[in-house]
């Protein structure tokens, strides 16, 4: 039997963008490595993941069961590929699963035969065995699975609830990695989830808004591994929410510590909450050799802070950004404009914010309603979003100078389309200056870092080759004179009096 599975977003990528753009697709990996441990029949299957002439090998293989993961903005695609394999002839069992249909289990389209909500692995495996023992997906057995969705015989749709969420952490397997592109920067978790609550984040209420963590001796024989077989030298580590408990965080640093001969020269980026950071936090991160560290700053403006993050400040913010810089970490922070009341003038504050922070880079998006969140509630009721709706417009966007109203769903009544627009053309454009400045700080250019460019040309080039066209690109539509680039590069052309700032 042959279970073969796929992000829909990734149907023919060249060897280039696996090695280099799209980081290794760990849902899929994990369910492969769950399911080939623990099921009964898991050695009997042939489970491989897909990235690349996905359509062809499907054709030639015809596998019995295909496995599709969507994210909301790629949910469209998802029902568009599943009605191009029932229509070339195949009769595979068409599985879908991933963060939009566990957070929408009621969008589920009738051309897949079920959809796995929540946390795959255990769902899976037993959904994988019912198939296996039938020798095909016996309808009348699917109420008896939890945490699936599915039209039963008759054609009604049918939620058997939630699965329970795996206790243990550590008995999951490392997720399968090999043949899906091996880059010197690879990724990894220490924990599943997060326990906080903003209102525009589809990722806590996916896993319950509990965090399980890993033990840190798990997680560092996992390092291990990436640097013994893949040659790791740079890990994302790509928790929701990665420096949240100081106790746990001092443990994970001192097994890191312990095995230092075996992670020499690694060093790790991560995502923290300006709320959880102290001084303890911060050092153990440092024993660790962790250089990058990502905030979801998301505002300048108390009033939407406090509406969006609970008890958070642009005070909370800045101290976050001063206490990781004297500490000397790379800091980066997002931003979200255009939120539930949201009014220029915190849009504006924001702008402010960022152009007097010290973050090294950043960048801005606009305010999604993902399903199962607190923003899609606020859009549900002014009727601008429904399970029947086109998905394809809850995207994060990532360049407003081309943005169109009608690509998207503006839940924010405060502002006009325009004057968001406007607003996160000018964050984009002091982002675009402050990230292609940056590549040449310091703490980017620096010897190791060319060097490591120059052995991994295919990693690091299309980032640097994009910020650079980015930067370009917002200074020709500013109409920005030479003068006023190089200040912003730090070159004084003549005396003035004016600040030197970005
Ligand atoms: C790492 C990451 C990325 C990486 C890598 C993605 C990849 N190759 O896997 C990069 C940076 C490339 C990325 C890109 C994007 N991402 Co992203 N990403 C994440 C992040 C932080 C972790 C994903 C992850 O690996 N989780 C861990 C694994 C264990 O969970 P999982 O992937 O959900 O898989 C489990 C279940 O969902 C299920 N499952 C998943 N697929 C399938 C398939 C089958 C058949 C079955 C049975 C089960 C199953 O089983 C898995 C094991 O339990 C999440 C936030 C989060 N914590 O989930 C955002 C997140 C998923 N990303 C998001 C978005 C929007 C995107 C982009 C669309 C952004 C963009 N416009 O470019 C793209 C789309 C890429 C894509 N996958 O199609 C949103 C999705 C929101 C939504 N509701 O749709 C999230 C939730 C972030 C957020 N809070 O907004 N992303
Ligand atoms: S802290 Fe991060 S992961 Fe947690 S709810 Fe907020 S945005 Fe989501």
């Amino acid at each position: 039997m042959k279970f073969y599975m796929f992000n829909v977003n990734e149907l023919n990528l060249t060897k280039r963008q696996m090695q280099s753009e799209e980081p290794a697709p760990l849902g899929l990996g994990y369910i492969k490595s769950y399911v080939e441990k623990y099921s009964d029949p898991g050695s009997e299957i042939d489970i491989r993941i897909l990235r690349t002439n996905v359509w062809n090998i499907l054709q030639e293989d015809k596998p019995e069961i295909i496995g599709i993961s969507s994210v909301t903005e790629h949910y469209e695609k998802a029902i568009e590929v599943a009605y191009r394999i029932r229509n070339s002839g195949l009769e595979s069992i068409i599985i879908l699963g991933g963060i939009h249909i566990s957070n929408m289990p009621e969008s589920l389209s009738p051309v897949f035969d079920c959809g796995v909500v929540g946390e795959g692995e255990l769902p899976m495996k037993e959904l994988l065995e019912t198939i296996y023992k039938d020798r095909g997906l016996d309808r009348s057995k699917l109420p008896n699975i939890k945490g699936i969705c599915f039209y039963d015989a008759k054609g009604e749709y049918a939620y058997t609830g939630e699965y329970e969420l795996i206790r243990d952490m550590d008995t999951i397997p490392y997720p399968y990695r090999r043949g899906m592109g091996t880059a010197t920067l690879l990724t990894m978790f220490t924990s599943r989830g997060c326990p906080f609550r903003c209102t525009y984040c589809s990722s806590t209420s996916f896993w319950k808004k509990i965090i399980r963590f890993h033990s840190a001796e798990y997680a560092v024989e996992e390092m291990k591994m990436l640097v013994k077989d893949f040659g790791a030298r740079h890990i994302s580590i790509w928790d929701d929410l990665f420096g949240v408990n100081a106790k746990r965080l001092a443990e994970l640093a001192d097994v890191v510590e312990a095995n230092k001969k075996h992670l020499k020269g690694v060093s790790f980026g991560v995502t923290c909450r300006a709320s959880c950071l102290s001084e303890d936090i911060a050092r153990s991160m440092k024993r660790m050799n962790v250089t990058r560290i990502a905030l979801g700053l998301e505002s300048g403006s108390d009033k939407v802070l406090r509406e969006i993050k609970g008890r958070l400040t642009a005070e909370t913010n800045r101290q976050a950004v001063e206490l990781l810089k004297k500490h000397d970490f790379y800091v980066s922070a997002g931003f979200i404009i255009g939120n539930p009341g949201e009014t220029v003038e915190d849009m504006q504050k924001t702008y402010d914010f960022i152009v007097q922070s010290k973050l090294h880079s950043g960048g801005v998006g606009l305010a999604v309603a993902f399903p199962n969140t607190e923003y899609w509630n606020y859009a549900a009721e002014r009727g601008l979003v429904h399970k029947h709706m086109n998905f394809n417009k809850l995207k994060l966007v990532f360049d407003f100078s081309t943005l169109k109203e009608s690509e998207i769903v503006k839940f924010n009544d405060q502002a006009t389309f325009e004057e968001i627009r406007q607003i996160g053309i000018k964050i984009q454009s002091h982002f675009a200056v402050r990230n292609t400045r940056n590549l040449f700080s310091k703490k980017v250019f620096n010897v190791n870092n060319v060097f490591l460019v120059l052995r991994h040309p295919f990693v690091f080039s299309p980032y640097i080759v994009g910020q650079l066209k980015f930067f370009v690109r917002q200074m020709l539509s500013q109409n920005m004179s030479t003068q006023r680039i190089m200040r912003l590069f730090g070159v004084r052309l003549a005396p003035e009096g004016g600040d030197r700032s970005c």
